[in-house]
């Protein structure tokens, strides 16, 4: 066995979340980029001394977190409406009078690309201290052209300035503008016919994504969005089923979405549909608990169907202001009773496959991108169980290290 590697991590155990499993008293090499050997350690060739050599103390790695869902490019705060919702108002009362989402779509609009670039740089890093190395950002606080350009350009430039690799969604269809109020369809025929393809053109976005939803979009109007997408060869992604039946789900699968996301209110016919396009359940417990949704997405079905299962923060001004994986591996455990194994797989790749990268990232496999995150824990279980501690040793994106707490 030749010793060509940049790099090695003994003394560790590694949760694959691949084909491999678990491995104790493992050893992993990493040259460039990428995982180039995994195995026992006793399985090591003899070590060229000068080679650097990180002890892993006995505890895990694991794949760096993939947060697939997430919003967290946006102006302004929502904490005077989550006031308003302790006093009584509902969510959807208040995005019926004029505020919700279209409160931050001002704020977003108004805010200049230093403050928005500033305050998404922070969610970020929030992030990279729990070990995320993946992170996928939508637009959807512009709802016009030039608003949702300053958004996902933002979003590109924060993937060439921070450490993690970021994926960037269209979400132009979120909500209805106030400048087309009443003529939801004018407005789709907008992102389509105009957003989108500039868009698409400048190469800001890597998937599509819409609200569909009472509050949101019909099942048609996502359709036409849809088709947009497909005509520029951009893969689909749906917020479908979160305070409704609408079908959307069903839709997705059709267009072989990548994903549909939140879920609650998804039904046996819309586990089955998804079940064969190949289409990740985004599961997004940080909304269902800070909305108090009392209707659990179907869990069992999923689990039935074998539907692949993710966990993300959905991280946003009005549902889930909450920037911690973390939390969100807690409360997929304890609102939504999933296993820490499965939470852990929900949390790194079945993310990776929310975004199409399940071939790079994900799990630890030789040939794989080296985002590896070493914690200091006994069990891989101790992720979802403790919340507020944040074992981080070490952190490693494409084989270099950008974080934990030993730097
Ligand atoms: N579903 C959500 O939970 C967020 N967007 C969406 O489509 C909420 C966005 C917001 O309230 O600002
Ligand atoms: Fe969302």
């Amino acid at each position: 066995m030749s010793t060509d590697w940049d790099w090695l991590v003994v003394n560790v155990n590694i949760a694959t979340m691949d084909d491999a499993g678990e491995l104790r008293d493992a050893a992993l090499a990493v040259k460039g980029e990428r995982i180039v050997w995994m195995g026992q350690k006793r399985d090591l060739p003899a070590l060229d001394t000068l080679l650097p050599v990180i002890d892993g103390g006995g505890g895990w790695l694991l794949p760096g977190f993939v947060d697939c869902h997430t919003h967290l490019i946006y102006g302004g705060s929502r904490a005077k409406e989550f006031a308003a919702r302790l006093e009584g108002a509902s969510y959807q009362d208040i995005a019926k009078a004029g505020g919700g989402i279209m409160s931050t779509v001002r704020a977003t609009r108004d805010a200049s690309e230093e403050s928005l670039y500033h305050s998404a740089r922070a969610r970020l890093r929030a992030l990279l201290d729990e070990g995320v190395t993946t992170v996928e950002i939508k637009s959807g606080y512009g709802l016009e052209l030039e608003s949702e350009r300053k958004c996902l350009r933002i979003a590109r430039v924060l993937g060439h300035q921070m450490p993690q690799r970021i994926r960037t969604t269209f979400l132009g269809a979120h909500a209805l503008p106030a400048e087309f109020k009443d003529d939801a369809d004018a407005y789709i025929e907008t992102v389509c016919s105009e957003m989108l393809p500039a868009i698409a053109r400048e190469q800001l976005a890597d998937a599509v994504d819409a609200f569909c939803e009472g509050v949101g979009f019909s099942v048609s109007q996502t359709q036409r969005v849809f088709e947009a997408a497909k005509a520029h060869g951009l893969p689909v992604k749906l917020h479908a089923e979160q305070l409704s039946n609408l079908g959307g789900s069903a839709l997705a699968a059709r267009f072989q979405a990548l994903s549909v996301d939140h879920l609650e209110h998804l039904d046996e016919a819309g586990v089955k549909a998804i079940k064969d396009s190949g289409t990740v359940a985004v599961l997004l417990p940080g909304a269902f608990y800070f909305l108090r949704e009392t209707q659990l997405p179907p869990i069992a079905l999923l689990r039935q169907y074998q539907v692949p299962m993710a966990v993300a923060t959905d991280i946003n001004p009005g549902t889930s202001p909450l920037a911690s994986m973390l939390l969100m591996l807690n409360m997929s455990c304890t609102l939504f009773r999933l296993t820490p194994k499965e939470a852990l797989l929900a949390a790194t790749l079945n993310g990776a496959k929310a975004l199409g990268m399940a071939d790079q990232i994900g799990s630890i496999k030789v040939g794989k991108q080296a985002d590896l995150a070493l914690w200091a824990i006994d069990d891989p279980a101790e992720l979802c169980y403790q919340f507020g501690v944040r074992p981080l040793q070490q952190l490693w994106v494409a084989g270099r290290e950008v974080g934990g707490i030993r730097r």
